[in-house]
């Protein structure tokens, strides 16, 4: 990690650090934390995937921006523990930004909120905290009246993601398709249906809202003794979108009794009680939603596993070009995974 030291020198951090070493799960960036001796708070180092957020400097302009705000509203409202509620960026000691960029690769830090914990599987109890953390976490962003880049152009645009699969199907850049026509065929059955954001939206009927577009349960920071949900990290791809992002991409994980990438899709199942109870804490502190937003939600937590299907197949096809894989059938085991979550949503689930 004596690259990953010398990084840190770059920004404005207090202390000495101890030890630098992997932290989490992600799929796109890499991630480190950092200890440091004494007081000195500890951090979260970060290595951003630059070919995947490809304007670095427009995406921290977004989240300045928005942990700004967020503290802002959360000082208002007289918060006690605001820095367990928002994340904070370390400036670059040269440039003032919150990012680093070393001739090659683009880093960032921030601090560590001590006495949190991640988890992969949650309890209704935590369900409905993070319903609620969601619902005031887009309200918060309602009046944040600033120029938001959009990180990754059209990221939750279910009709680009089937243009990108269907550009992937016509030149099957690696051979795979022959294995997977009859998924293909599966998704290719329900486009219409789950374009429908898209065409209300073109109607003027369903309005874009900035929304956190990565809610799943591993980037929220919960107390680690009450479990309460503090705040939601990874903000890389907070973005106007439909609401039904940070809805429909909690439950795809938080109510999915496997991780996402479960082999064995038997076991693959939609719980109901952490549905209920994340929809209740949700619908508690979202109350800026529409008629029509409210009414969509159940589409929402289709919509999610079937996006995230897409593009796992899409990356599988392409030959793995997006997703970190651990194995070669990784994104179709992915894939899959995502089907037979639908598939329970569907038997389970009323419109
Ligand atoms: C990626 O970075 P991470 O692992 O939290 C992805 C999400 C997917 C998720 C699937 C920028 O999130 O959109 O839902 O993997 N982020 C990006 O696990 O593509
Ligand atoms: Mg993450």
């Amino acid at each position: 990690m004596k690259k990953q030291l010398d990084i840190i020198g770059s920004f404005a951090y207090e202390g000495t650090a101890t030890d630098i070493r992997p932290l989490g799960n992600g799929l796109i960036n890499d991630t480190f934390l950092v200890q440091t001796a004494g007081d000195a708070p500890d951090y979260v180092l970060q290595r951003i995937n630059s070919s995947i957020f490809r304007d670095v400097d427009g995406m921290q302009r977004n989240i300045d921006a928005v942990t700004a705000h967020i503290r802002a509203k959360l000082r208002a409202r007289g918060a006690k523990d605001i820095d367990r509620r928002v994340l904070r960026f370390v400036p670059c000691r040269a440039t003032g930004k919150t990012y680093f960029f070393d001739g090659k690769d683009y880093w960032r830090m921030s601090v560590y909120i001590p006495g949190t914990v991640t988890v992969e599987e949650v309890t209704p109890d935590t369900a409905r905290s993070a319903g609620r953390a969601f619902g005031e976490f887009e309200g918060m962003l309602a009046d944040l009246d600033a120029d938001m880049t959009e990180t990754i152009p059209g990221f939750h645009d279910m009709e680009l993601r089937l243009r990108q699969l269907r550009e992937a199907v016509a030149a099957d850049p690696a051979g795979r398709l022959g294995s997977v026509r009859d998924i293909v065929d599966a998704i290719e059955a329900r486009a219409f249906e789950m374009t429908a954001a898209e065409r209300l939206g073109a109607e003027g009927k369903l309005p874009k809202r900035l929304c956190h577009c990565d809610t799943k349960v591993n980037n929220m920071l919960l107390d680690e003794k009450t479990g309460e949900v503090l705040c939601v990290i990874d903000l890389d791809t907070v973005m106007p979108s439909y609401v039904f992002s940070d809805y429909g991409d909690f439950l795809r994980t938080g109510a999915c009794t496997t991780a996402e990438d479960e082999p064995d899709t038997t076991k693959i199942d939609f719980d109901m009680d952490i549905y209920r109870a994340f929809t209740e804490g949700y619908l508690e502190s979202a109350t800026f939603l529409t008629e029509l937003e409210r009414e969509m939600l159940p589409y929402a937590a289709r919509l999610f596993p079937y996006m995230q299907a897409v593009r796992f197949l899409t990356d599988y096809i392409n030959g793995d070009v997006y997703y970190k894989t651990a194995y070669p059938e990784h994104n179709l085991v992915r894939t899959r995974a995502q089907l037979a979550l639908l598939a329970a949503i569907d038997r389970k689930v009323k419109n």
